[in-house]
């Protein structure tokens, strides 16, 4: 049993490490049944950057978060714990984002040296491959250890490792329940196969992918993408327009929530790029786009993923972003993503109760 720890002061300097926990709860590892993965990597980011920053912001963030919640109780007494900063994953990202960052110059200006571009494509997808692979690796250390398991990116091409191994913990008996502004259905984009923009393309074209992906809030998408999805039966996609169109009709939120709800298999694997939200919410992501999901709607999705008797299994949270500013200048973001991550940890928790 723990008690609510005192609420601390936002400090933007300080260098956080696991030592301080997240939401400023001081359980262990060993001692908590929630382990979050930080994923600090923004390699194929095409547009803002600093989605390797969320991590460290959230964190940050969530000591601001209260532990008292009306919906989730108190799971957190069951212990949410980070793990530490990957140094080593951070500086391979670093170094992998200016080789990328090259050849999209290089493409740009449609340079003719074909050898150095390969050579930059050929290092930039391995480095994503070996990503994944650590993240894999993560993952699985987590479930063979009986806790809960989440992902905090990172760009959207971080979870990919963790929802492999998610299909192998359940068998492939699971869906995904996908928020965001994007389809992220491209087979590559800018020339990288793991792109963010790509990771649902992977997870689907995958040997171990999920019964049913389940997008929601979905506004920026390529024909190539739309084509896709209307020739694939195990991926539905509510389109934010629709779901608007709906809305302004009269429609409660509840009942679309049901027919979100009804296209899951009983357990459901939660993929929530921050983006999905009204930029409203993320101001600083990567690649925002107006319109989207407000807060209030996703926490009454979940509440009613909970109360139909599905199972959340496991979830990742991404792109959260700096912008490329300081992380105290994005704050808000940071905050904004703490109070989600606080609420996936609370119904991951309460799903596995009883
Ligand atoms: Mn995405």
């Amino acid at each position: 049993m723990l008690n609510t720890p005192a609420k601390k002061t936002f400090d933007p300097t300080i260098t956080i490490s696991a030592e301080f926990g997240i939401f400023g709860i001081p359980s262990t590892e060993a001692e908590s049944q929630v382990v979050l993965i930080p994923v600090p990597w923004e390699v194929t980011t095409s547009y803002g950057n600093g989605a390797s920053r969320g991590p460290q912001m959230v964190r940050q963030a969530s000591e601001q978060v209260d532990l008292f919640d009306l919906e989730v109780g108190k799971s957190y007494e069951a212990g949410y714990y980070m793990r530490d900063f990957p140094s080593d994953l951070y500086a391979k990202n670093e170094k992998h984002k200016g080789l990328a960052q090259e050849l999209i110059g290089m493409r740009t200006e449609l340079s003719n040296d074909l050898e150095k571009m390969d050579s930059l494509a050929a290092q930039v997808n391995m480095a994503c491959t070996e990503m994944t692979q650590w993240v894999y690796e993560q993952a699985r250390s987590v479930l063979q250890d009986n806790k809960l398991l989440g992902v905090v990116g990172g760009d959207h091409s971080t979870p990919l490792g963790a929802i492999q191994a998610i299909s192998e913990q359940y068998n492939g008996n699971f869906g995904i329940l996908h928020l965001d502004a994007h389809a992220d259905l491209r087979k590559s984009y800018q020339g990288f196969t793991q792109s963010h923009a790509s990771i649902m393309y992977n997870v689907m074209n995958d040997p171990r992918k999920p019964q049913k992906l389940v997008q929601v809030g979905i506004r920026d998408f390529c024909e190539e993408e739309y084509n896709f999805i209307q020739s694939r039966s195990d991926i539905k996609t509510f389109f934010d327009i629709s779901l608007k169109r709906r809305l302004l009709k009269g429609e409660t939120w509840e009942a679309l929530c049901q027919d979100i709800i009804k296209e899951l298999p009983q357990n459901v694997y939660i993929s929530f790029d921050i983006d999905g939200l009204d930029p409203a919410f993320c101001p600083h992501t990567g690649t925002p786009v107006p319109g989207g999901l407000s807060v209030d709607q996703v926490f009454f999705l979940f509440n009613e993923i909970y109360a139909s008797g599905r199972k959340i299994i496991a979830f990742d949270l991404n792109e959260v972003s700096s912008g490329g500013l300081e992380d105290s200048e994005a704050e808000w973001d940071g905050n904004v993503g703490a109070r989600i991550l606080y609420k996936l940890c609370g119904w991951l928790v309460k799903c596995h109760s009883n």
